[in-house]
């Protein structure tokens, strides 16, 4: 292509709802096997749906994060190359971008039929985006009128009452979200102590992440150890809403449960060295999980939660809630669509958000 054609636009234009149809696509599909307690089906669904449309975009996508390496994961692999620019011919035609995806987010929540699994990504310019690899990470997530209070090493209480006083509430009328594991007694304790609620949730810390970034959710903080990967996407919203991550990996010589020690592959360290990761004990801000200028984050409901609706289906077509949002425009959508298919007699029911 000569300089002359090649218009550069920005991300947001060119891809901002491809990748809403890309999670809208994938909600759906996990949403139809929601209760069946079959989470790994679930979460197979939502990964071939989410690569079907993500590979017929106008992007050259490379996957650096996803369901894991490519000798384990068939589909969505780190590492692999999706959209129209990746197929042969189509060198340099469209914009290069890297994709964090989380297919379905919460997948024993959509086997049971409980609330906030979603179809997630993230994407941005080369580079944009850490290379995380599938370790705990331990987390701290707040909102824009937090921003800057807190602390991942202060002692609970300080940052409670941080979060409290930017507030302008009392400590005990502050929600935490914790994720729900034995790893958690000392920090649920902790922070039961200062008087302030705690939600537990069985899974899903990702989502809980950006709700502490939305005023009126009626989540103020998510606290706790969950997934690296998950940590990454979550600073990707964070930076489209304006809120705040820190977070430290979480080696498995530090974690004291021996089923989540179970969960670490062994030579971590070094995988994590040739992902330019070279001292994982250092705290890792927004910026550093994502340091992207260009960032989109696409996220769409596949039950019910806190800030998504979960997809519904009717007689003449299915109805989704999703959020997209970018750092190039800071425009945060929350976009209802009716997906019509019933013919010329189908009709659009207003449903007030
Ligand atoms: C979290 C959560 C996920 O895994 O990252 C968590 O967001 C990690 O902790 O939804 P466990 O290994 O103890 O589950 C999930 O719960 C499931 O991937």
């Amino acid at each position: 292509m000569s300089e002359e054609n090649t218009i550069i636009r920005p991300l947001e234009y060119d891809l901002l709802f491809d990748f809403l149809r890309v999670v809208e696509a994938a909600a759906i599909d996990a949403a139809r096997t929601m209760g069946r307690g079959d989470r790994k089906y679930s979460d197979h669904v939502a990964v071939e749906k989410m690569r079907e449309v993500m590979d017929r975009s106008p992007m050259d996508g490379t996957i650096v994060i996803g369901e894991g390496e490519r000798d384990e994961a068939p589909m969505l692999y780190i590492g692999e190359r999706l959209g129209l620019g990746a197929r042969p011919g189509n060198e340099g035609k469209y914009p290069q971008v890297d994709i964090a995806v989380d297919p379905l987010e919460g997948t024993n929540l959509c086997a049971s039929g409980a609330p906030n699994a979603i179809a997630v990504l993230a994407a941005a310019e080369k580079g944009g985006l850490l290379h995380a690899p599938d370790v705990y990470m331990n987390k701290i997530v707040v909102g824009p009128s937090v921003k800057g209070a807190v602390d991942i090493d202060a002692p609970v209480r300080d940052n409670l009452e941080a979060i409290a006083s930017r507030l302008k509430r009392k400590v005990e009328d502050l929600t935490i979200v914790v994720l729900d594991r034995p790893r958690h007694k000392k920090l649920v304790h902790e922070i039961g102590e200062t008087g302030a609620r705690i939600r537990l949730i069985t899974d899903g810390d990702l989502s809980a992440g950006v709700s502490a970034a939305v005023a009126g959710s009626g989540v103020h903080a998510l606290m706790g150890i969950g997934g690296g990967p998950e940590g990454v996407i979550t600073a990707a919203a964070m930076k489209c809403l304006n809120g705040e991550i820190q977070s430290r990996f979480v080696l498995k010589e530090q974690l004291e449960q021996p089923e989540d020690r179970a969960k670490i592959a062994d030579g971590l360290v070094e995988r994590m060295e040739k992902m330019g990761i070279s001292d994982p004990s250092r705290v890792y801000h927004t910026n550093d999980l994502a340091p992207g200028k260009k960032i989109i984050f696409a996220a769409c409901g596949v039950t019910d939660g806190t800030i998504l609706r979960g997809a519904r289906f009717f007689g003449t077509g299915k109805r989704t809630q999703s959020l997209i949002m970018t750092t190039e425009t800071m425009h945060v959508r929350f976009v209802d669509t009716v997906h019509v298919e019933g013919g010329p007699d189908s009709f659009v029911r207003f449903d007030r958000l």
